[in-house]
């Protein structure tokens, strides 16, 4: 009697909660109010703080833990400002997160958790979203998904990547802030997820292009060997993983002295000058760095750096080590990607760019030797070798063009390479995979499952697009949901799955036709090769 008139108060209880559309949170630093979409049928919660603001002396800092609300029920159904970055002037105020699932209520079982960091080449976007969210259609891509998305922000540009000794001998500054405060993230995730139905013992991070960038830096973070354990699988989309340098190496100490310089904080008070001046002063001179690398010369701009603590090896020997955090992981690049980080003039008969490029041999050269300056002359020679000007690769059956072969070099060292070597490095299970529908370019295959898009349900419902997105984003959700890619595969039992890349020794290849696996005994052996000149890239 008592425990039925309890339940049915509590159920009374959920059913006002639901019609009125809001929901609460109660955390040891506050109380946040969320919402839930009817016609979506997820809970969300758009705004949660999860490190205090990092202005002042806490600017070029790792994240400190977030300020007690003390003045009342947050409203978290509110979106969140950029951080400070090119296209918006944006906010330092900025370590917000946002998340969202299924209903759920106390007592039912926890779900699993994907976080997910956003892209933008280490130097703009953000980590807010509206509804529907980011990510819906891998939740929505079948009724057996019931896992919780969570979208942090971190910092980006100077504000999260300033390089340099001045940072190291500051008590209180760190390196790579951005990638602290993604870190503090997946902390504050450990800590409070299962307040909201998240089951802390299964996490997965995910992201594209710098997103898929930060989730190769979290999976080689602390040696591989962070404590406690954040989480255990990892997908990297296109993961953008450029030169990494020491934080002192002359290219890494010249972005500081240029920052410097630019601010007018020269001289042996500079951090401190640095920490004082205005957001929009810092925020004009990282642009203008940012500007001032172009691809002939390093792609290398505002990004991760060696600090010895958080990143303590390049990526291409943390990976060969094994130094992993993760049991499962899963990398994707997309055929063509490449091709948007180089100069377009290599596609022109002549070029009128500054630098100028065209397509001949001695313009390709040129590239190479601006885009690999550390690279000597004999192992020039040999990637020349394993890149012939008139070749083929995994999923394209020639090319000709001096474009096309740079564009394959750019994406197997920056994209391609360290996707298969995260996921090769894994403990226990590894994926590859890449997508080759025209164009394939950088960003390509965002189409299926970053933002709810007509394409994902168009044509008829056993055509070919219902296919590629039940295929290929099912595989995600797949493999959040469980870690395994096939498990609640979506697609007929004649379309093929995603290969384990061991022992297959194939990738799983997103067609226009399709699906394939195919092997890539071929991108192993010219990742081989970066890996072993890979200090002098140096990645
Ligand atoms: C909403 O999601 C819950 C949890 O997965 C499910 O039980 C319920 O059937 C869904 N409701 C609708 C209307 O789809
Ligand atoms: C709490 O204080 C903050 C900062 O002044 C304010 O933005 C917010 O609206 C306040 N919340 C409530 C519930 O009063
Ligand atoms: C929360 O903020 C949003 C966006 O500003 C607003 O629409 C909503 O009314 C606010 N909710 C409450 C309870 O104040
Ligand atoms: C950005 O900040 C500058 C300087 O404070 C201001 O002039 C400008 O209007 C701001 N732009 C936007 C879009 O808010
Ligand atoms: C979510 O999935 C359901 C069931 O397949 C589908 O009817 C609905 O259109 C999807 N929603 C969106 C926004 O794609
Ligand atoms: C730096 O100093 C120079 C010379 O005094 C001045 O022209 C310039 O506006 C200053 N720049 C900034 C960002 O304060
Ligand atoms: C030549 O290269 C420039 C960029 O350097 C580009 O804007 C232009 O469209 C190219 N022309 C052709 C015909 O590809
Ligand atoms: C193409 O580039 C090469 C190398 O910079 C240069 O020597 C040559 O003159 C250029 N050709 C044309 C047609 O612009
Ligand atoms: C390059 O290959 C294309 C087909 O892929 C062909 O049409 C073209 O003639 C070839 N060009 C050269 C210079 O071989
Ligand atoms: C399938 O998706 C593609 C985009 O990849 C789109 O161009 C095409 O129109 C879609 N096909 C149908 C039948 O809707
Ligand atoms: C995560 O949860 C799913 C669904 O309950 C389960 O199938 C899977 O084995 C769990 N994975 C881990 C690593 O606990
Ligand atoms: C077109 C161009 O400027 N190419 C340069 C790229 O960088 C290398 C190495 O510094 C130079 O040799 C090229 O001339």
């Amino acid at each position: 009697m008592r425990r039925s008139s309890l339940l049915l108060a509590f159920l009374a209880s959920l059913a006002t909660t639901l019609a009125q559309g809001t929901l609460t949170a109660s955390l040891d630093y506050g109380t946040f109010a969320g919402a839930y979409s009817l016609k979506y049928n997820i809970s969300y919660y758009q705004k949660i703080p999860f490190g205090a603001p990092p202005t002042g002396q806490n600017r070029f800092r790792a994240p400190q833990p977030p300020l007690p609300i003390t003045n009342g029920t947050y409203n978290s159904t509110q979106t969140f400002d950029y951080c400070p970055q090119r296209t918006v002037n944006g906010t330092e105020d900025c370590l917000y997160l946002g998340l969202y699932g299924r209903p759920w209520s106390t007592g039912q079982p926890l779900r699993p958790v994907v976080v997910v960091f956003f892209g933008g080449a280490f130097i703009e976007g953000g980590g807010s979203f509206s509804i529907p969210p980011a990510g819906y259609p891998v939740l929505n891509a079948s009724s057996a998904n019931d896992f919780i998305f969570v979208y942090p922000n971190y910092r980006v540009n100077a504000f999260g990547f300033l390089p340099g000794k001045q940072i190291a001998e500051d008590a209180a500054s760190d390196l790579n802030p951005g990638l602290l405060d993604q870190q503090a993230a997946l902390q504050w995730t450990h800590s409070y997820i299962a307040h909201f139905g998240g089951d802390r013992t299964n996490v997965s991070i995910w992201g594209q292009s710098a997103g898929a960038g930060s989730v190769v830096a979290q999976v080689i973070a602390n040696g591989g060997r962070t404590e406690p354990k954040l989480f255990t699988k990892a997908l990297a989309s296109s993961p953008f993983w450029p030169k990494t340098y020491a934080y002192a190496a002359p290219q890494a100490q010249a972005i500081y002295d240029a920052l410097a310089a630019l601010a007018n904080c020269t001289g042996p008070h500079s951090l401190r000058c640095l920490k004082r001046v205005d957001v929009q002063t810092l925020r004009t001179a990282a642009l203008a760095i940012s500007g001032s690398h172009t691809s002939n010369t390093s792609s290398y701009t505002w990004a991760p750096v060696l600090d010895g603590a958080f990143l303590q090896r390049p990526l291409s020997i943390a990976t060969a080590r094994g130094e992993v955090n993760i049991d499962a992981g899963w990398g994707m690049y997309n055929l063509h990607e490449g091709e948007n980080f180089i100069p377009p003039g290599l596609q022109n008969a002549t070029d009128t760019g500054s630098p100028p490029f065209n397509a001949s041999l001695a313009s390709f050269e040129g590239w190479l030797k601006g885009y690999l300056p550390g690279l000597s002359a004999q192992n020039l020679q040999r990637a020349q070798h394993l890149y012939p000007s008139l070749g083929s690769a995994e999923n394209l059956p020639v090319y000709n063009t001096t474009y096309v072969r740079a564009g394959l070099i750019y994406r197997d060292t920056v994209l391609a390479c360290p996707a298969l070597w995260m996921a090769r490095a894994s403990h226990s299970t590894a994926y590859l995979g890449e997508y080759t529908i025209a164009p394939a370019r950088h960003g390509s295959d965002t189409i299926w499952w970053n933002q709810v898009n007509a394409i994902q349900q168009s044509g008829p419902a056993d055509g070919l697009n219902h296919t590629l997105y039940a295929g290929y984003t099912g595989a995600f959700a797949s493999f959040f949901q469980t870690g395994d890619p096939n498990a609640h595969k979506l697609t007929a039992a004649s379309v093929p799955g995603v290969p384990a890349l061991n022992p297959t020794g194939e990738e799983f290849v997103i067609e226009s036709t399709g699906f394939a696996n195919v092997g890539v005994a071929r991108l192993e052996a010219r990742c081989a090769f970066w890996r072993s000149v890979g200090g002098e890239i140096p990645i």
